[in-house]
């Protein structure tokens, strides 16, 4: 018989009706609106929800996992603008505690994987003054002419936005020249929380919303995906979360042109958030698997291990997460500035097929749009280790 508890009908397995039928739709493949998101955040259980999203992951992907072999490149930490939770740019008039690459020291770094079989370059940085979209265009023509099959995921809608107004662009022209010169997708970032109420106290002075959200758009026409992300876990209730995740399906409504949505998790070091404390791993787990079951037009679902922790990443394989990311291989600060316990985040293809098959799951190494490399599912550990073409 079932209970009654607090005016909700709790079945004999815990879980009340209004939850019940929540999952119910869910399990028919329908779509839940915000007020069932919202009830899933404050009703459902971590065992529960997992179980939905976990259900979602295996019907999209089975068991594959992804990652890829990638870089990082951080022009500057240099910034004109000044996010409260940012623990790792400087303003122009204290650079010198920031760094800036010239062109060439960026080349050099590129160079430096001449022969070593990674497919993505990832470059975002500050937001600075004197670097405009003339720069970043030589930039990018470099890298192609040097290496045409290295794909370009280049700088967050928050850098486009700043390069195209100081050009006096549209952000079509903006990203017409830079696709020309070699741009070939947009990573997710500065999409922090969409909602004013919250975006307003802590980073008003960046792009806006609806700013971001055309700049996506506009790539999106133009033949570029993108990512997005949704910086969480500080001072947003949960509607504001899901208000954000709102704006970005209707937008993959329209275009489909979104690959992955990458929850990033508040870090809370040495920033001007230093006093909210960090979410928990439940919240987190939470955050996953309700992203899963929302984002139903979304194709993948990315831990980015740098930022969680490879151990909670390789945990949320069971929370509706499909991809971890990659090598990285970052040599600034950017990471451990903001609390990270990673240095200098690297992991060599041995480690991350290493981190998925513990968890049970299938490595597969993609491309930046998903396209399947190779299939580590029967590899010996030891084999990739000591094979240079394959670590
Ligand atoms: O927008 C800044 C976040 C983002 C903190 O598309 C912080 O594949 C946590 O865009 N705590 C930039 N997060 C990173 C980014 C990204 C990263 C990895 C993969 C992809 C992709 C994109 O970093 C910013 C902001 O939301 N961030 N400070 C902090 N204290
Ligand atoms: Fe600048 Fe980005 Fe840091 Fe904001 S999060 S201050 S835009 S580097």
């Amino acid at each position: 018989m079932p209970d009654v508890i607090n005016h909700k009908i709790i079945t004999t397995a815990g879980v009340s009706r209004d939850i019940g039928a929540i999952a119910d739709k869910i399990r028919n493949g329908e779509r839940i609106n915000e007020e069932e998101a919202l009830q899933l955040f404050e009703k459902g259980s971590l065992p529960f929800l997992g179980s939905l999203a976990n259900s979602i992951r295996e019907g999209l992907h089975g068991d594959k996992t992804y990652f890829n072999r990638n870089f990082h490149i951080e022009p500057t930490n240099v910034c004109v603008f000044s996010c409260n939770f940012c623990s790792y740019s400087r303003l122009y008039a204290h650079k010198e505690e920031g760094w800036e690459l010239r062109t060439e020291q960026m080349f050099d770094i590129v160079k430096g994987y001449d022969g070593k079989p990674v497919t993505e370059v990832h470059i975002v940085g500050g937001v600075h003054p004197k670097l405009n979209l003339g720069f970043f265009a030589d930039l990018l023509r470099k890298i192609k002419a040097h290496r045409p099959g290295l794909h370009i995921k280049g700088f967050t809608a928050v850098e486009l936005d700043y390069m195209f107004r100081k050009a006096k662009l549209t952000a079509e022209e903006g990203l017409k020249l830079l696709q020309n010169a070699g741009l070939d997708s947009l990573p997710g970032g500065g999409a922090e929380i969409f909602h004013p109420e919250i975006r307003d106290q802590i980073c008003s002075d960046k792009v806006n919303a609806e700013g971001w959200l055309t700049i996506h758009e506009t790539a999106h026409q133009l033949g570029l995906h993108s990512n997005a992300t949704m910086l969480y876990g500080h001072i947003e209730k949960y509607w504001h979360r899901i208000d954000h995740m709102k704006r970005l399906r209707d937008l993959q409504d329209k275009t489909k042109g979104f690959n992955t949505f990458i929850p990033l998790k508040f870090r809370n070091k040495d920033n001007d958030m230093s006093h909210i404390p960090e979410s928990t791993i439940v919240e987190d787990m939470k955050m996953y698997a309700i992203a899963r079951i929302y984002l139903d037009n979304f194709p993948h679902l990315k831990a980015y291990w740098p930022m969680l922790g490879r151990q909670n990443a390789q945990l949320s394989l069971s929370f509706g997460v499909n991809d971890i990311d990659g090598t990285i291989d970052d040599t600034t600060k950017i990471y451990s500035m903001a609390g990270s316990e990673e240095q200098h985040p690297s992991m060599s293809t041995a480690q991350l097929v290493t981190l998925i098959v513990q968890a049970n799951r299938k490595p597969i190494e993609r491309d930046t749009l998903y396209n399947v490399i190779r299939d580590y599912s029967n590899f010996d550990v030891r084999e990739i280790e000591h094979n240079p073409l394959l670590n």
